[in-house]
């Protein structure tokens, strides 16, 4: 009996079947290291750093004002989901900041308003995968909520077309999907020889480029006159506030207005710095020196 127990234990077969077993054991604990491991990255996401200037903020020194951040008048949740013609996806939308502090950083990395960050497939350019509202920096860096940390999206690593947006410029998209991944992937809107996708996609100069500012009603056109123009919902706002009991057309209305053009907090129709004159500036110098009509070139 005691050699017949023995002899099973040493049987080839049973050696085979002793081998398959550990193998598969080894296997299986190597996929679920590869899991965790997968999960531990997951969490956090392919991370990407955008960097963009908005032609209404942007000052001769490079720096985009945050007067909108001095005067108190961010509102701590993202302003995107209410606005009309536009849609979050991918699970972005209702972004606060994660303290009132963010608001209080001064300098360079002071921020200037809610952006938002939007990804799609490199098989599917036309349709949004992923949108994600974030902050901008006056040195013009795209943050989270926390004010100095990369955009993080629950994708997998590859390769994505990065658009950028902003509630009354004209948003842009890469000419080509980026390779993101768990690392952090800049993405430089402010660098010239950065493909955009389509023609005349944002103010461009050989040193930088900037977002075309002034589409205050959301349709994806700057238009000064004429039908659709920009100027119009502008000069409305003013005259019909109630404070304004006189309806001069030099009221200056403070606030966080989609018609501020130049983001200083208050929206002028007449007189210093109002805000119809930029659009006009713009025009006049737009494309290469060129008077165009710009629009949005995000397909
Ligand atoms: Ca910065
Ligand atoms: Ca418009
Ligand atoms: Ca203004």
């Amino acid at each position: 009996m005691y050699s017949l127990i023995k002899n099973s234990f040493t049987h080839p077969l049973y050696i085979n079947i002793m081998k398959i077993k550990c193998s598969l054991k080894k296997s299986l604990l190597l996929a679920l290291f590869a899991v965790a491991f997968f999960n531990l990255y997951a969490d956090n996401g392919i991370k990407v750093s955008p960097k963009m200037f908005l032609k209404g903020a942007l000052g001769s020194d490079g720096l985009m004002r945050d007067d909108l951040r001095s005067k108190g008048l961010l509102p701590a949740t993202e302003p995107y989901s209410a606005l009309p013609n536009f849609q979050h996806y991918g699970g972005g939308g209702g972004e606060t900041v994660a303290s009132p502090n963010v608001f209080k950083t001064l300098g360079n990395n002071a921020i200037v308003d809610w952006v938002v960050v939007e990804l799609r497939s490199e098989n599917a350019m036309s349709t949004p995968l992923a949108t994600r509202s974030a902050l901008l920096q006056r040195d013009g860096d795209v943050v989270d909520i926390d004010g100095f940390s990369p955009i993080k999206f629950p994708l997998l690593q590859g390769k994505y077309y990065v658009v950028v947006r902003h509630r009354n410029h004209l948003g842009v998209m890469t000419a080509a999907p980026k390779n993101l991944s768990y690392t952090t992937t800049l993405v430089d809107f402010t660098d010239p020889t950065m493909p955009l996708y389509g023609t005349n996609a944002c103010y461009s100069t050989p040193y930088y480029r900037a977002l075309w500012l002034g589409d205050t009603n959301h349709d994806k056109k700057v238009v000064s006159q004429g039908a659709y123009n920009d100027v119009d919902g502008l000069f409305f706002q003013v005259i019909q506030t109630p404070a304004n009991t006189s309806y001069s057309l030099n009221y200056i209305l403070t606030g966080y207005f989609d018609t501020d053009i130049n983001l200083d907090g208050n929206v002028i129709f007449n007189g210093p710095n109002n805000d119809p004159s930029v659009i006009f500036n713009q025009l006049i110098n737009s494309c290469s020196g060129t008077p165009c009509l710009p629009t949005e070139q995000i397909p």
